[in-house]
């Protein structure tokens, strides 16, 4: 009620260039996940056109809600102001990828900590060391330049990498939890633990059956058929006359 009595008060032009400048803070990482999302599809492209197999199986991103960020300033006990809040708060803007497999996970996050225009400020590995509840996922936060029509701004994006079993328990751990204030039994802690190792079990088998099949698909290929490459589902015939030449330099 004090809040809504104090806005009253707020002069209109004051609140018009508040709103101005809050748009232009959200605005910007908008801008990052638009460059992030650019550069993961364009790696699935390319690793397609590669290798014939998409890694991703699915990519989502948010720009975290006015109220969330009040939130978590309140929680974390941040300085209220634009500057505290870009310093200390890393997941305004997310995405979360999902891949097929965990060997996927970490070509991914190679291929993204790789390009030159990123700067990686942080990686939290609890693939390798999930969280005690059983808790699975890559978290990458990384750093890329918005070009504005003024200025430069360095903006954070958190990219949270994981495979589909991952994101199966993390997705219903929070739909079972959310909202719940109370202490959790420690039963139910243990079995959804359990559960958590279960998906990972589903991972290694998945990925080890994967390898199999790629490796009988190897051999199965036919010695003599004619090279083609397929860009954009059209599939064009490579002559020799033109791969003699590559070969040369290849045997060189
Ligand atoms: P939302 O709504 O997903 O954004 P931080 O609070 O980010 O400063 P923390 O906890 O060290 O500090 O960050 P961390 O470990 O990188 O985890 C942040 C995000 O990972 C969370 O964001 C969740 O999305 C996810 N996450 C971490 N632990 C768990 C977990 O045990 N279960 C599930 N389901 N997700 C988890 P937010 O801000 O909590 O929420």
């Amino acid at each position: 009620m004090e809040l809504t009595r104090a806005l009253e008060t707020f002069e209109p032009s004051k609140l018009k260039e508040l709103k101005i400048e809050l748009t232009r803070f959200m605005m910007l990482y908008k801008f990052a996940l638009d460059e992030i999302n650019t550069k993961i599809d364009i790696l699935k492209q390319e690793f397609h056109y590669i290798h014939d197999y998409n890694p991703i199986e699915h990519v989502t991103s948010r720009v975290k809600s006015p109220e969330s960020i009040l939130k978590k300033v309140e929680k974390k006990g941040y300085e209220l102001s634009l500057p505290s809040i870009k310093e200390n708060i890393k997941d305004i803007a997310g995405i979360r990828i999902t891949c097929s497999f965990v060997s996927d996970i970490y070509e991914l996050s190679d291929m993204l900590q790789k390009q030159q225009d990123i700067k990686v400020i942080e990686v939290k590995d609890y693939i390798r060391e999930p969280k005690a509840n059983g808790y699975q996922s890559l978290h990458l936060v990384l750093e890329i330049p918005i070009f504005m029509s003024d200025r430069v701004e360095n903006v954070c994006v958190e990219v949270q990498i994981r495979t589909i079993a991952m994101d199966f328990w993390a997705s219903l751990e929070h739909k079972i939890y959310y909202k719940y204030y109370q202490t959790v039994p420690q039963n139910l802690i243990d079995e959804l633990k359990e559960a958590a190792e279960s998906a990972s079990h589903l991972d290694r088998k998945m990925e080890q059956i994967h390898q199999k099949v790629s490796e009988l698909k190897l051999e199965e290929e036919p010695e003599n058929k004619q090279p083609e490459l397929k860009i954009d589902n059209e599939k064009f015939k490579l002559p020799y006359a033109l791969l003699i030449p590559f070969m040369k330099n290849i045997n060189d």
